[in-house]
C-alpha cells in the first residue's frame, strides 16, 4: 500500500457558539401587550410556582453617605450639580448605622441596605463599609450595599466582610441611557455587575420607570436583566420620584397600570427573583400597590425614608399588609418555602 501524502489541513476556525437570548425584546414587548387580566394571571401563576403569594420581604434603606455626588444621573437629588436642597454629608459613623439597623430589625425588617452617593468607593471608604457590613450582619440582618462602580478586588473585599447583596441598577434600556446619564457608560454598569457576580455576592439590579422612556425601552431594560445568566436575585422596580431641581423633574408620570404591567413582566421573565416594589410607593396609593403584589412583587422598601425622599410610614405599611392578608417574610407559620434560585 502506498503511503498517503501528508496534506496540511488548516486548523478549523475557532467557533464561538452564538447563544440566543432567552428573552428577545420582541417576546417581552408581546408580554406587555397582553390584555391586562391575562398578563396578571400569567404573572400570578409564575409567582405561585416559586413563592408564597402572601409573603413580602421588608428591606430597610439607610443613606450612609448623602449628597455631593460627582455624577449627573438626571433623576437623582444627590448629584452635586443639581440644586435640590440635599446637603452633602460625611459618611455616617458606625454606631449611627448600627442604631438604625437595630431599629429596622426591631420593626421586622429582613434586609438592611446601605447606600452611598459615590461614583465609586475609595479604598479608605471601603474599610468603613466592610466594618458596617460585618456588624449589621452580626445583628442577624441580611446585608446589601450600593456604593457605585466597583474596581478590581473591591467586590471580593465586600464578600469577605460577609456582604449578601450588592445593588447596582442598570436603570434603563441601553438606547435611552444616554438621555439620562452622561458621566458613565452602560458597559461600566455591566462590568460592576460582573465583578459582583464573580465575587460570589448576590446581585440586586433593576431600574427606574417613568423617566419618559417608551414601552419598548422598558422591555429593553427587562431584556438586559432577564438575559443575564443567571439573572439578578433581587430586582428593584423604581417609579421615578420626581425631585425639584433634577433634570427629570416635570416628566409626564407613567400610567399606574403600565407600572403594574412592568412588575408583571419582570416576574414572568425572572421567575425566582425577588421583585421589589421600590421607590415611588408614597405617590402610588394602596390599590396600585395591591395590583403590584398580584403582579408578583414580593419585596418593598420599609421605613419612612428611602435615601433622601419619603416612603410610606411603617404603620401605614403594616395596615396595608394587614388589609391584604399579607405577612413579612419569615413571620408566617405556614409559609411555603422559597425555592432557591
Ligand atoms: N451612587 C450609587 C449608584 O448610583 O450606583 C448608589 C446610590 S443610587 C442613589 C442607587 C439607585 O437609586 C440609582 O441607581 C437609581 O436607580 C435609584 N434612584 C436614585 N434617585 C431616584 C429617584 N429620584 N427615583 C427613583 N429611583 C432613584
Ligand atoms: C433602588 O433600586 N432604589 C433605592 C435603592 N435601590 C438604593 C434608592 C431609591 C432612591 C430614591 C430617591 C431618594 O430617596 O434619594
Ligand atoms: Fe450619584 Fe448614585 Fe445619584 Fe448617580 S444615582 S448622582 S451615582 S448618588
Amino acid at each position: 500500500m502506498s503511503a498517503q501524502p501528508l496534506v496540511f489541513q488548516p486548523a478549523p476556525a475557532a467557533v464561538t457558539p452564538v447563544v440566543a437570548d432567552k428573552w428577545p425584546v420582541d417576546a417581552i414587548v408581546a408580554l406587555f401587550e397582553l390584555p391586562f387580566t391575562e398578563l396578571l394571571y400569567r404573572a400570578q401563576q409564575v409567582h405561585r410556582e416559586h413563592f408564597n403569594p402572601s409573603e413580602v420581604e421588608l428591606a430597610t434603606l439607610l443613606s450612609i453617605k448623602t449628597g455631593g455626588c460627582s455624577e449627573d444621573c438626571g433623576y437623582c437629588p444627590q448629584a452635586a450639580r443639581y440644586d435640590t436642597g440635599v446637603v452633602a454629608e460625611k459618611i455616617l459613623p458606625l454606631d449611627t448605622v448600627l442604631q438604625a439597623a437595630r431599629e429596622a430589625k426591631a420593626q421586622g425588617a429582613n434586609r438592611f441596605c446601605m447606600g452611598a452617593a459615590w461614583r465609586e468607593p475609595k479604598d479608605r471608604d471601603l474599610v468603613k463599609v466592610e466594618e458596617m457590613v460585618r456588624e449589621v450582619k452580626a445583628l442577624g440582618l441580611e446585608t446589601c450595599v450600593t456604593l457605585g462602580m466597583l474596581g478590581q478586588g473591591q467586590a471580593e473585599r465586600l464578600r469577605a466582610a460577609g456582604l449578601d447583596y450588592y445593588n447596582h441598577n442598570l436603570d434603563t434600556a441601553p438606547e435611552f441611557y444616554g438621555d439620562v446619564i452622561s458621566t458613565r457608560e452602560y458597559q461600566d454598569r455591566l462590568d460592576t455587575l460582573g465583578r459582583v457576580r464573580g465575587a460570589g455576592i448576590k446581585v440586586c439590579s433593576g431600574g427606574i420607570v417613568g423617566m419618559g422612556e417608551s414601552r419598548l425601552q422598558r422591555a429593553g431594560l427587562i431584556a438586559q436583566l432577564a438575559n443575564m445568566d443567571p439573572y439578578p436575585e433581587s430586582v428593584p422596580v423604581n417609579n421615578l420620584v420626581q425631585v425639584e431641581g433634577t433634570p427629570l423633574y416635570g416628566t409626564d408620570p407613567i400610567d399606574p397600570l403600565e407600572f403594574v404591567r412592568t412588575v408583571a413582566v419582570a416576574r414572568i421573565t425572572m421567575p425566582k427573583a425577588r421583585v421589589r416594589l421600590s421607590a415611588g410607593r408614597r405617590q402610588m396609593g394602596e390599590a396600585v400597590q395591591a395590583l403590584c403584589f398580584v403582579a408578583g412583587a414580593n419585596s418593598i422598601f420599609y421605613g419612612e425614608k428611602l435615601l433622601t425622599t419619603g416612603n410610606p410610614e411603617i404603620d401605614a405599611d403594616r395596615a396595608l399588609l394587614d388589609k391584604l392578608g399579607m405577612r413579612a417574610r419569615g413571620t408566617a407559620v405556614d409559609a411555603r418555602c422559597e425555592i432557591d434560585s
